[in-house]
């Protein structure tokens, strides 16, 4: 029963609801019936359902959310979601890309700095430009981030290390170098949302119940790497055990148990919350579909407000960050972009059914009409006979 339930939500998620019940239509013979299934195709083609990725349904229910790795990722806690529409995949490059050619819009990266943003910066020093990671030469403090990530001037999501840089830029590879606000912009075009951390999380557990990683508790099942994180020492050394040094093709490794790629490592994702790193205090009562706090602060930056980011990047690995694991958190600004950060998008289960179906229930009353009319005649002269 669930699996036909889900069958079908996935037709009407991808707008073809409506083009299954005008085939049915078309292979009655009766004139007014195909007339209806013509009218049905047409409503179906008029509804926005072409510009929309690929996206998976999240079964509502409880789960056990957060981990006791770190202070802002404990304690571990129930909470539960309603069921909900996630992205299969991580945005992709040629998603973003066809966003900007819609919209012209321009990322924060490829904009200076506006002096509400950054207010203690000379105006000489407002440049347009992203942070990348650099590996540095020889050991370094793990504590020192600066030793590895450093702001170039042109980075941004076409040029996602810089200008100087010639890597090109594949399609399938997810976009990077978006900030929130990218994100939160990216999804209203799409008619959708970002994800809530609790959302996120459930998602990325993929029905496994506790544990450590989205595919069970061995790093390695079978000897493979289900995700794409760094092997060797970080930063300076990448054994590239999982093939990558930097992003992968979206679909590249595994799905986790709700059919969606990318839930550990490759990129991290932003989600809606706000950050602190105390949002999980015990309330005492079960929390349903939290929302975060209402403010957020972070004791490492006081003053920038911050957003939550999830799932880890191509840049975690198990002696530095844990990332990759679901139950574990990292935040940002919200006008901050890394080249190691994307997003995907949720969207609620009741949001969209196709708008063609509003118009069934009159095609069907027209279509009965019509079929009426014609049998008259012929209902009369059977009589007369
Ligand atoms: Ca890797
Ligand atoms: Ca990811």
């Amino acid at each position: 029963m669930l699996r036909a339930r889900a069958a079908l939500s996935n037709l009407a998620n991808a707008n073809l609801l409506p083009l299954a019940v005008a085939a049915c239509l078309l292979c009655c013979h009766d004139v007014p019936m195909r007339c209806l299934a013509l009218a049905t195709l047409l409503a179906a083609a008029s509804c926005d359902g072409t510009k929309s990725a690929e996206m998976s349904l999240i079964p509502g229910g409880r789960y056990w959310m957060g981990s006791q790795h770190g202070n802002a990722d404990a304690p571990l806690h129930e909470v539960e979601v309603d069921a909900f529409w996630l992205d299969t995949c991580e945005v992709t490059n040629a998603e973003f890309a066809a966003f900007v050619a819609a919209t012209g819009y321009v990322t924060d990266a490829e904009q200076k700095p506006s002096k509400e943003d950054v207010k203690d910066l000379a105006d000489d020093q407002r440049i347009a430009g992203s942070l990348v990671f650099l590996p540095p030469v020889g050991a370094v403090d793990l504590r020192e981030f600066w030793h590895w990530w450093q702001f170039v001037p042109g980075a941004d999501w076409r040029h996602p290390s810089g200008k100087s840089v010639a890597s090109p830029l594949l399609p399938t590879q997810p976009v990077v170098q978006v900030s929130w606000r990218d994100a939160k912009a990216y999804a209203k075009w799409q008619g959708k949302r970002l994800p809530t951390e609790a959302e996120w999380e459930r998602a990325a557990r993929g029905g496994l119940d506790r544990k450590t990683f989205a595919w069970g508790d061995q790093l390695l099942p079978s000897g493979k790497w289900q995700a794409n994180i760094w092997q060797g020492t970080f930063p300076g050394k990448n054994e590239l055990e999982d093939g990558f040094f930097a992003t992968a093709p979206v679909r590249e490794f595994p799905a986790n148990g709700y059919g969606l790629y990318g839930m550990s490592g490759n990129v991290w994702e932003w989600c809606e919350d706000r950050y602190r790193p105390d949002g999980y205090e015990p309330t005492g009562t079960l929390q349903r579909n939290p929302l975060g706090p209402s403010d957020s602060f972070d004791p490492d930056e006081p003053g920038v407000a911050k957003r939550v980011m999830r799932g880890g990047s191509y840049l975690c690995s198990d002696v530095y960050c844990l990332g990759y694991q679901p139950g574990t958190r990292m935040k940002s600004s919200e006008d901050t972009s890394f080249c190691h950060t994307g997003f995907r998008c949720a969207r609620a289960t009741k949001a969209r059914w196709p708008l063609s179906l509003l118009f069934l229930p009159i095609f069907v009353i027209v279509a009965y009409t019509l079929r009426r009319a014609r049998r008259a005649p012929l209902a009369k002269r059977t009589a007369e006979l």
